[in-house]
């Protein structure tokens, strides 16, 4: 048997690509992140098994039979047993089933160390082929795994700060959970430009505030934000947001989070694009680990049908999952994150999902 591996900045591209080169009866070996590259095109790596046929495996060496009968016959033993997994495979059954959901799984971007989880699960049972009961022990780990939580609800829920990269969807997320939470109920709203250094940069979401008549604030540091706080209406619904910190402003990401750890009347979230690889999407969380986190939104839906990156970071955080943004439009593309209706289609045997362009 012959290796073969293939590199791209996604498991499901590497995959088509190796599918198209290789064809059905190669075997998936392994996939993981390419740790040896930084090169975004080679984010991933995935290892196929290729049979070749016994004609061009013959040796062409002298060596004495004798010292190599024992190998050779494993090797022959491994070859056959590869042989009829390929043949299992092509004929759509897989031997355990355990590879057919790897595969899913791996092509929907969930991370190695969630697709082990997932798939060494008590409730997950072996045997001939990937079957429904298998797919529903997957579906109950994740459920049972990832929470769901509403923390903008409550009436007397404190200020909430969003935080997250550059262009995840921060502002817009404010101005939807403005309306939402606040201006629809009839609650007072108050929505604060918590950014230190771009006096500038809160002027868009200065005019959604003046559409929505809600109050608008900018703080430029710790002590205006503390007295904003302070003169807070207990009924008020309050709203932070923040500049975007990428992996150059570590250190006001720092500053701020030590900022905002230290007001309990303030309550932080992490906002993530689910457009990004999981890989890059554990980096962030990486770098946002200093702020105390109270859940995750995730937005972005409607550019990419993988969910990976989302499941495998609540999992790998412990954080609950509060809403998704499925699109541009205000206050329309917000939703309660609901776990179910996401869990579904990756876990439902006859579900055909299309990860390939
Ligand atoms: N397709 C799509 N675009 C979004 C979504 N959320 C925000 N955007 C767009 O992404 C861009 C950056 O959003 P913004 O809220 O300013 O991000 P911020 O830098 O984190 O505050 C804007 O053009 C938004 O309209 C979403 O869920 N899906
Ligand atoms: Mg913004």
């Amino acid at each position: 048997m012959r290796l073969k591996s293939y590199f791209s900045d996604s498991v499901e591209h590497a995959l088509a690509i190796a599918r198209r080169e290789l064809g059905p009866d190669a075997i998936l070996l392994n996939s993981s992140r390419n740790a040896a590259s930084n090169d975004p095109s080679e984010c991933y790596e995935v290892v196929f098994g290729v049979i070749d046929e016994p004609a061009n495996a013959a040796r062409k060496d002298s060596t004495p039979a004798s010292a190599l009968d024992g190998i050779r016959e494993e090797i022959g033993d491994l070859a056959r047993l590869l042989r009829s997994m390929a043949k299992a495979q092509k004929n759509g059954s897989d031997t355990s089933g355990r590879q057919f959901w790897r595969e899913r799984l791996a092509a929907n971007d969930f991370s190695e160390a969630l697709i082990e989880k997932l798939l060494g699960a008590d409730g997950f049972a072996g045997g001939s082929g990937p079957s429904a009961v298998q797919g529903r022990s997957i579906r109950d780990e994740l459920l049972r795994l990832v929470r769901q939580e509403d923390p903008f609800e409550r009436p007397d829920a404190p200020a909430m700060a969003l935080v997250g990269p550059p262009g995840a969807g921060k502002t817009s997320l404010i101005a939807k959970l403005a309306i939402r939470y606040g201006v629809l109920p009839g609650r007072r709203v108050k929505i604060i430009a918590a950014d230190p250094v771009r006096v500038g940069a809160s002027e868009q979401l200065r005019a959604y505030s003046e559409i929505m008549g809600a109050a608008f604030v900018h703080t430029a540091d710790l002590h205006q934000l503390i007295h904003v706080l302070k003169e807070r209406n207990r009924e008020e619904f309050v709203l932070i947001d923040t500049p975007g910190f990428g992996f150059r402003d570590r250190e006001a990401l720092v500053e701020q989070a030590s900022a905002f750890n230290s007001l309990p009347n303030l309550r932080t979230h992490l906002v993530l694009p689910v457009s990004l690889c999981t890989a890059d999407l554990e980096r962030y969380w990486q770098l946002y680990q200093p702020f105390g986190f109270a859940s995750l939104l995730f937005t972005r839906l409607d550019e990419t049908p993988k969910r990976g990156g989302m499941f495998s970071l609540a999992v790998q955080s412990s954080l609950p999952v509060s809403h998704v943004s499925t699109g541009q439009s205000i206050p329309e593309d917000l939703e309660k994150v609901n776990l179910e209706d996401l869990t579904k289609p990756l876990t439902d045997l006859n579900e055909r999902i299309e990860f390939v362009a």
